[in-house]
């Protein structure tokens, strides 16, 4: 049965607005070593990593529209939101938002390029309830998901420079300050350096780090540059189809992310409701002459169906209801089937059901 309560009320309206479609909290930051690493956010003696989270968090929470670098291949950062983002069906749902381009010349609809540093999106619904992040990781299986040259399970381990390392310039390259910058190991028998460049010259080493080294695992994606030239001076990074960070301009619908790609570890879908919370790391392992590694950065994210229901709900008497918690959590568009106490908004009407 149910109960129509109340009319309008106003408090109710005000707490459902306040929700926000945008990053509320930044759980974890934990970067790779790269040439913006200590910058984005800025490092600065003292700090530890729950300092170093909070800058990341008043970078690209509430729709701040900073930035933060994830550094190389497996750096990352985990945030969250105020309400479960529901995987509206047959429609994406989110957009984690980065600062790629094309650049013009290559701005072609088959192969679009510019500086697209694609990062691998996982999602997690909070199964267990707590608000917190602790519980199962899914990956969305962009579209590289079955390319036959992404590695799966990659692993790779950097390790901070010692105290009396010495620097290595190139000899050919001026931009290459210290070729011996990083040594990176990966479980497949390859090692090489992360080098530094003349233009970012700080460490590449998140400096709240104690540990020696950082190992990372994930998904490698394969390479997506190209040197045009030949001859080092200008690399292209070409964007990947769908389904990653970073890798469309923020405006392009293939930007947008569906929770419906969602899958287990053996690329069965996982059928998720909504999701609470984000994972992205760099997913490219590569570095390009003087532009050095290729590293994600982000700027924020979005509850896309949130927002343009929000504009449903002003723009038309005729919408779809759409049920809360008492808290104001969105639920769905369909009456849930557990005893409680609802909020409903329909229209421009908003109002209070009793299920028993
Ligand atoms: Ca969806
Ligand atoms: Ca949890
Ligand atoms: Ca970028």
């Amino acid at each position: 049965m149910r109960y129509k309560l109340t009319l309008l009320t106003l408090a109710i309206s005000l707490e459902i607005l306040a929700q926000s479609p945008y990053i509320s909290r930044v759980w974890e930051y934990m970067p790779a070593p790269g040439q913006f690493v200590n910058e984005l956010p800025e490092y600065q003696e003292g700090d530890d990593a729950n300092m170093m989270r909070l800058k990341a968090e008043e970078a690209i929470a509430d729709n701040n529209r900073g930035m933060i670098t994830l550094g190389g291949w497996g750096g990352y950062v985990v945030f969250g939101f105020d309400h479960m983002i529901t995987n509206s069906a047959n429609k994406c749902d989110f957009v984690v938002y980065g600062n790629a381009f094309y650049s013009d010349t290559n701005n072609q609809a088959a192969k679009q390029g510019g500086s697209c540093e694609p990062g691998i999106i996982q999602v997690s619904f909070d199964a267990n309830g707590n608000g917190r992040p602790d519980d199962k990781w899914y990956e969305l299986a962009g579209s590289e998901h079955n390319n036959q040259a992404v590695k799966h399970n990659y692993q790779l381990t950097y390790f901070r420079p010692a105290n009396d390392h010495i620097a290595t310039p190139s000899v050919r390259n001026n931009a290459l300050i210290d070729t011996t910058h990083i040594l990176w190991k990966d479980n497949h028998s390859n090692s090489g350096y992360m080098y530094q460049l003349t233009y970012h010259t700080q460490p590449y080493f998140p400096q709240w780090i104690d540990k020696d080294s950082l190992t990372f695992i994930g998904t490698r994606l394969p390479d997506n540059y190209a040197d045009l030239s030949g001859n080092g001076s200008y690399y292209v990074l070409y964007a990947y189809d769908w389904g990653y960070a970073d890798n469309h301009p923020n405006d392009n619908p293939k930007a947008q992310l569906d929770i419906e790609w969602a899958v287990n570890e053996d690329g069965t879908p996982a059928n998720l409701p909504g999701i609470h919370f984000v994972k992205v790391y760099t997913g490219v392992h590569q570095q390009c002459g003087w532009i050095g590694e290729t590293s994600t950065e982000i700027t924020g994210a979005e509850d896309i169906n949130m927002t343009n229901g929000i504009n449903d709900v002003i723009g038309s008497e005729h919408s779809a209801e759409a049920y809360y918690t008492i808290l104001g959590s969105y639920i769905g568009t369909t009456q849930p089937n557990a005893q409680g106490i609802y909020i409903v908004r329909k229209g421009n009407e908003t109002y209070k059901i009793i299920l028993k």
